[in-house]
């Protein structure tokens, strides 16, 4: 059977947030303590202790996957996806709701393949044929190291509830958009045998941005036979030349669920 937990973070400023909220202390009053259940030969000694809400696992078989909410794709960053910053405060609350939180950071380096100035006379946003196919040309983002890859500040909640974060985009000859595997389509992050092993089965991917890093995210999780859910209105699209209907058809096609973040919450 599946036990629900009341919502942790009840602090948010919207609707949704409120009426569950409401629920959540609705069911939270905690029953009375009962003085000597503890003593041996009580019938049911797990009674007498206390049960700490967020000590079981919230959603076992579930992972919430944010990509990419780092400087660099918020506004301001080397890389900005338009409102990105929007999305924090509900990705914080989604991580609340669950145990399994994963994240990713874009990790570049330096020499990266992707980035327009290592290509002499290419500019961002033109593409280039590449040994793996055709590759986008970006601005230089999310160096390792530098300030621009760091996760956004804001996401502290979400970042100390994270089980694993990781890094893609290391080898300087192959993008990698995705999560799970690397744009040559064959190498492997090692995030789907990663939550095999936890037991997850079923992947709600949000974050930055929808069109790119979520989308190849969400349809490589499918590929890898996870059930996947793309959260729109926690994830925010770079949207250049139809990109986002293009990602949409795809993922469509793929399976992967379009869902919001209320019906995520509501489980
Ligand atoms: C991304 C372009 C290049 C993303 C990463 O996170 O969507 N887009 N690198
Ligand atoms: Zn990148």
């Amino acid at each position: 059977m599946l036990t629900r937990r009341p919502l942790l973070a009840a602090s948010l400023a919207v609707p949704v947030i409120a009426a569950l909220s409401g629920r959540a202390l609705a069911q939270g009053a905690p029953s009375e303590a009962t003085p000597g259940a503890s003593s041996p030969g009580n019938a049911n000694p797990a009674q007498a202790l206390p049960v700490e809400e967020t000590s079981s696992m919230q959603r076992p078989a579930d992972a919430f996957l944010a990509i990419d909410l780092q400087n660099d794709f918020m506004p301001g960053g080397a890389l900005a996806v338009a409102h990105g910053d929007e999305v924090v405060s509900v990705v914080n609350l989604l991580a609340s709701a669950f145990s399994n939180v994963v994240l990713t950071q874009d990790w570049h380096p330096a020499d990266h393949v992707s980035f327009a100035a290592n290509h002499p006379g290419r500019k961002p946003f033109e593409t280039m044929t590449l040994p793996y196919g055709e590759q986008t040309l970006w601005p230089v983002h999310c160096v390792q190291g530098s300030p621009g890859a760091e996760l956004y500040a804001g996401l502290k909640p979400t970042i100390k509830r994270a089980r694993a974060i990781v890094r893609k985009g290391q080898n300087p000859a192959i993008d990698s958009y995705s999560a799970f595997v690397e744009a040559d389509h064959k190498t492997k992050t090692g995030l789907a045998g990663y939550l095999r092993e936890l037991g997850v089965t079923r992947v709600y991917c949000c974050g930055l941005a929808t069109d790119y890093c979520v989308a190849w995210s969400a349809l490589d999780a499918r590929a890898a036979g996870f059930e996947v859910a793309l959260i729109d209105d926690a994830s925010r699209a770079i949207d250049r030349n139809g990109s986002l209907a293009a990602a949409w058809q795809q993922l469509r096609a793929a399976g992967v669920m379009r869902v919001g973040v209320e019906e995520v919450l509501r489980g």
